[in-house]
């Protein structure tokens, strides 16, 4: 809270990857609500809606004050006429009856439980919630065919559910670097996504495993999944190989978000509860595991911090401000005709003449 702040004096730009985004915000007591038409509009397969709800909550988080008025949004970029009328119903009665009444739909509801399953996408949710089921239990009740990850998702659902915590997340830390350290020393790896933008909870925990002399870290990902396995500390795992290659990733390529890193989607069974034994158990926790090569390291490092939508506007920014094309691996300049090289993330900001945000500050 700081109440000097004259809201018409501060500047904010367009783009989220030109803002400071912390975690902590002022507004979320409208950012939520925009959010919920977000994944509402997602839910309908409508992306072009569910992020302009989102790039209009972004914009309020990074408000370094709390909105009262209308009068308070006159020079913020991104909020339009739905996201106006929201925030003003908001404003004025407390809440939004489009938001309350979606919040409270059938539908919404069931398509939050059913993608929140792991191994279920909005399209298999928005089939199943057609056909008439609504929670992982119909699921399990009507026998619907599911796949290894799916089975997965409903035999963990309560766990996975439940957040993963930062002290939860340092002891995975060490077992992966255990892991790693075992099958390929000299290896360097980093705790990625929201914990690295500072969060005291997750969803999962992502890593980013390089080593420093190219080519070492081929074929690295089976190592280390068997280490674990042979521990007994997995639960699931599925391990897709490297795809990426260099010339594909010109302007000629479709955009699409997705990777092609070496990576591991698992659950690990993490001990829990104090020393004695007898009120000792364990969870199901979700952990990505990613190996790229030294060489995109930086890309890479870029690319698996987030926030998504940091990620989408950074992407953005490159095509459309700087003709370039910006990916986890490289980034090309079409204007030049070749790829730029970079060993830091500092250097990929230059690149795109953005200043440098800080990881704490991309939460977008
Ligand atoms: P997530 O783990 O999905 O998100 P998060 O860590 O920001 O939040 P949470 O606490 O809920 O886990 O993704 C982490 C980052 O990885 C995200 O910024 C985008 C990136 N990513 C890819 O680059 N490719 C992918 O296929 C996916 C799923 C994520
Ligand atoms: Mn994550
Ligand atoms: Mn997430
Ligand atoms: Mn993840």
């Amino acid at each position: 809270p700081k109440p000097n702040i004259d809201p018409t004096a501060v500047l904010i730009k367009a783009y989220a990857c030109q803002r400071r985004t912390p975690l902590k915000h002022h507004n979320s007591f409208l950012t939520d609500a925009l959010e919920i038409l977000s994944q509402n509009a997602e839910y309908n397969d409508n992306e072009g809606r569910s992020v302009a709800f989102r790039r209009a909550a972004s914009v309020l988080k990074a408000l370094p004050y709390r909105v009262k008025n209308m009068e308070d949004l006159k020079s913020l970029p991104c909020l339009g006429d739905h996201s106006q009328r929201v925030i003003k119903e908001i404003l004025e009665d407390g809440s939004s009856r489009e938001v309350e009444s979606t919040r409270q739909s059938d539908q919404f509801q069931a398509m939050k439980a059913l993608t929140g399953i792991f191994g279920v996408g909005v399209r298999t949710a928005d089939r199943w919630f057609r056909e008439g089921l609504r929670s992982p239990d119909d699921l399990f009740r009507t026998g619907q065919q599911l796949n290894r990850a799916q089975q997965a998702g409903v035999q963990y659902y309560d766990d996975l559910q439940k957040p993963v915590t930062k002290a939860e997340a340092d002891v995975i830390s060490d077992i992966v670097e255990k892991a790693v350290r075992a099958v390929l020393p000299g290896a360097e790896i980093r705790l990625m996504g929201g914990f690295r933008r500072g969060k005291e909870v997750g969803h999962d925990v992502d890593f980013l495993i390089t080593h420093p002399e190219e080519g070492k870290e081929e074929g690295l990902m089976p190592k280390i999944t068997n280490w674990l396995e042979e521990q007994g500390l997995l639960l699931y795992q599925k391990t897709t190989r490297n795809s990426y290659l260099e010339k594909m990733d010109g302007p000629a390529r479709a955009p699409n978000n997705m990777d092609r890193f070496e990576r591991c989607f698992s659950i690990f069974k993490l001990q829990t509860g104090s020393e004695r034994a007898s009120v000792s158990g364990w969870r199901a926790v979700r952990v990505d595991l990613v190996v790229s090569p030294y060489s995109q390291f930086a890309f890479a490092t870029l690319g698996w911090t987030g926030s998504k939508l940091f990620e989408r506007e950074l992407r953005r920014w490159a095509g459309q401000e700087k003709h370039m094309s910006l990916s986890s691996h490289a980034l090309f300049d079409s204007k030049q005709n070749l790829y730029l090289r970079a060993k830091t993330e500092e250097e990929i900001f230059a690149y795109l003449g953005l200043e440098f945000i800080p990881p704490s500050e991309r939460n977008a």
